[in-house]
């Protein structure tokens, strides 16, 4: 990903679903206006979800995402349906792309349901119309089942016939609505003076600041807010600068401690990771969840888990500090699992506790969808931000802008 670009977590993302041979990647191609896919008349040709970050017009940034078909068979075949209905849970909105051909499979009623069941907006694309075999299918599910064929745009990803009505109905499904979240501006007046410490230690990215960093920085202007940036090293000297406390102190976690002595009791202060979760996902089920780590014994299963496999300051925490923390907090030997990217374990019940990172690189749905995955489970599930706080014992301090998750941490 470019410097200058949206951030994947920040797009939309649209993910195109349906038998082998159904003619999702011609689709795709269509939509895009470009050769994003391999077409083919040979079933099983996309054997991976492939993802393309594009600019989708009239919708604006978002990322593309082309699967297997759902009735591959064989156990690779099952692997391969195993990741394409996984790429779902990242996505706003679902393309089921039909053979119209052949019409509307069981296999594609289950994909409508699975849809459904992760409250995912979809449209159908009644594909191959430029055959009357299509047209008449079309016709005949209009007859049968007519609220299920309003949803579907008649298409040719041959001829281009429907193509822009197909990204009308998707630009409308992924607008944003309830995805007008604010990372920070939200917590504090327009002008005020917001204090961001970010340490450029070894494992920071040379030139640049990481994506937390950035997003707050850019929320706060756009609230027309003024945020000061500068090291641990120089904060005394930025807080002696201005003409009164700032409205808001925003750290790094690492780097918690030692600003949580420097920013004066009576400023709200909180890190950049506490942030992003509540931006992405649901800060009061990992406040609940960071409990668990008290209870933690000798020989418990805890699963470390990055949504990312590229960050090196982020490895840096996962596999050598964080252990470290959990060792120090719960004085037990844990038996530590870890995973990153896209691989989240669908069986989470062996697990005493769950910890995610910040989650930066993905987005909003793909994050509930973890945390909702391990609710369902009855398993505690928190994030490195809060994990660290707590074990820190500056939890509380810093849920002092948010006084929802501060209930939920009790007395
Ligand atoms: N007549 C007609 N043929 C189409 C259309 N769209 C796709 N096809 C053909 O259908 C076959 C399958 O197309 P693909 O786009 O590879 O289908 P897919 O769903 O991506 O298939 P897998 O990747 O194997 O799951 C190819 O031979 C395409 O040329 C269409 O609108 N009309
Ligand atoms: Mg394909």
């Amino acid at each position: 990903m470019g410097l200058n670009e949206t951030p994947s977590g920040e797009r939309v993302h649209i993910g195109f679903f349906g038998l082998r041979n159904a003619g999702k990647s011609s689709v795709v191609n269509a939509v895009t206006g470009q050769e994003l896919a391999i077409v083919s008349d040979v079933r099983g040709t996309t054997t991976d979800p492939v993802k393309r970050a594009m600019e989708l017009l009239p919708l604006g940034p978002v990322v593309i995402v082309d699967t297997p078909g759902v009735d591959d068979e064989g156990a690779l075949g099952e692997a391969r349906v195993a990741r394409a209905l996984r790429a779902l849970s990242s996505c706003d909105v679902a393309v089921l792309v039909v053979d119209g051909e052949s019409g509307l499979s069981e296999k594609d009623r289950e994909l409508l349901a699975a849809f459904r069941g992760r409250r995912v907006l979809s449209v159908l694309a009644w594909n191959k119309c430029d055959l009357p075999a299509a047209r008449d299918s079309l016709a005949d599910l209009g007859r049968r089942e007519p609220e299920l064929a309003s949803s579907a745009v008649a298409v040719s990803a041959l001829t281009g016939e429907g193509v822009h009505e197909l990204k009308e109905r998707i630009a409308a499904l992924g607008a944003p609505g309830g995805r007008e979240r604010r990372v920070v501006a939200d917590l504090v007046a327009p002008g005020s003076v917001v204090v961001l410490v970010c340490p450029i230690d070894a494992s920071a990215p040379r030139g640049r600041l990481i994506l937390p960093q950035q997003m707050t920085i850019r929320d706060l202007l756009d609230g027309g807010c003024l945020p000061v940036v500068c090291r641990e090293t120089e904060l005394p000297a930025a807080l002696a600068s201005l003409s009164g406390p700032p409205a808001l102190v925003v750290t790094d976690s690492q780097a918690f401690g030692q600003v949580a002595r420097i920013v004066p009791e009576s400023v709200p202060l909180t890190s950049f990771s506490i942030l992003m979760l509540r931006y992405k996902a649901d800060l009061v089920g990992a406040v609940r969840g960071a409990a668990a780590l008290d209870r933690l014994r000798d020989g418990d299963a805890v699963l470390i888990s990055e949504g990312c496999a590229h960050h090196r300051q982020c490895e840096d925490i996962g596999t050598v500090k964080m252990p470290a923390w959990l060792a120090a907090h719960t004085g037990a030997s844990l038996e530590l699992s870890f995973t990153s990217g896209a691989d989240f374990p669908e069986d989470l019940t062996r697990y005493a506790a769950v910890v995610h990172c910040g989650g930066c690189t993905l987005n909003a749905r793909e994050m509930r969808s973890r945390q909702d995955r391990a609710a369902r489970q009855g398993v505690p599930m928190t994030n490195y931000g809060v994990a660290i706080a707590h074990m820190h014992g500056i939890l509380r301090r810093s849920l002092a802008p948010f006084p929802e998750a501060l209930a939920a941490l009790g007395d």
